[in-house]
C-alpha cells in the first residue's frame, strides 16, 4: 500500500544532476573516473550519471556493471535472511588505479555494497571506491555509508521503497510503501 511519493521525475533528474556535479567537484574533474552500476536499477542510474557528466564536461567516462543477487544461505541457522552473492561483473576498462564510483538505487543494510566491493577488489586495485545511491533508507548493518545521496528517506523495517525508472519500468518515480 502506497504511502507517499518520495521523488517524482523532475526530482530524480535534479538529484542526479546534483550528484554528477558533486562527483566532478570531489574528484576535480573526470580523470580516472569509472562508474559501476549494481544490478538492475543501479545500471541505468550509472548510465544517466555518465550522460550528465558528458553534458557538463564534454568527456566520456567508462562504465561497468555488477550483477549481485540475494541468496538464501543454507548454512545460516541464525535467521532466514538472504546474503548477496556476485553473479557477473562486466567492466569495460581496467579498474587499476581508477577512482571507482559504485552506483545503486537503494542503500539499506550495506551488504550488497560490501559484496560489490569484494567483486571489485578481486579484479584489481582502484585508487579509491566511492558510493552513489539514489535513496538511503537507513538500517545499516555494516560500517558503510554513501558519498553521494539523492535523498535520505528514514524508513521503518516494514516500509519499502519502490524505485521505478523509465529504462526498466516505463516511468520515473520513487515511492514509499507499507509492506
Ligand atoms: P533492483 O535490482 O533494481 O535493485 O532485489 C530485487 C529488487 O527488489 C530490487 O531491484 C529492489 O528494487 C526490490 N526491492 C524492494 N524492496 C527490497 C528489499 O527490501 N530488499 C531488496 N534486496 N530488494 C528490494
Ligand atoms: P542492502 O544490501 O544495503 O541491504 O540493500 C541494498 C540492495 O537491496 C539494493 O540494491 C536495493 O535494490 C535493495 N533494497 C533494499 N531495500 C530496498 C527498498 O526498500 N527498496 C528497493 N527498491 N530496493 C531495496
Ligand atoms: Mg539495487
Amino acid at each position: 500500500q502506497k504511502k507517499a511519493t518520495v521523488l517524482d521525475q523532475a526530482a530524480i533528474q535534479r538529484a542526479l544532476t546534483r550528484i554528477a556535479h558533486e562527483i566532478l567537484e570531489r574528484n576535480k574533474g573526470v580523470n580516472d573516473l569509472i562508474l559501476v552500476g549494481i544490478k538492475t536499477r543501479g545500471v541505468p542510474l550509472a548510465k544517466r550519471l555518465k550522460d550528465k557528466i558528458v553534458q557538463i564536461e564534454g568527456v566520456e567516462v567508462p562504465t561497468g556493471e555488477l550483477d549481485i543477487t540475494l541468496y538464501r544461505d543454507d548454512l545460516s541457522t541464525v535467521d532466514d535472511r538472504k546474503e548477496p552473492k556476485i553473479n557477473k561483473t562486466h567492466i569495460e576498462d581496467s579498474i587499476e588505479g581508477k577512482k571507482l564510483i559504485l552506483v545503486d538505487d537503494v542503500l539499506f543494510t550495506g551488504r550488497t555494497v560490501r559484496a560489490a566491493m569484494d567483486a571489485i577488489v578481486d579484479q584489481g586495485r582502484p585508487s579509491s571506491i566511492q558510493l552513489a545511491v539514489l535513496i538511503d533508507r537507513g538500517h545499516r548493518e555494516l560500517p558503510i555509508r554513501a558519498d553521494y545521496v539523492g535523498k535520505n528517506v528514514p524508513t521503518s523495517q516494514d516500509e519499502v521503497i519502490t524505485v521505478q525508472l523509465n529504462e526498466t519500468d516505463q516511468s520515473d518515480e520513487v515511492s514509499i510503501y507499507e509492506k
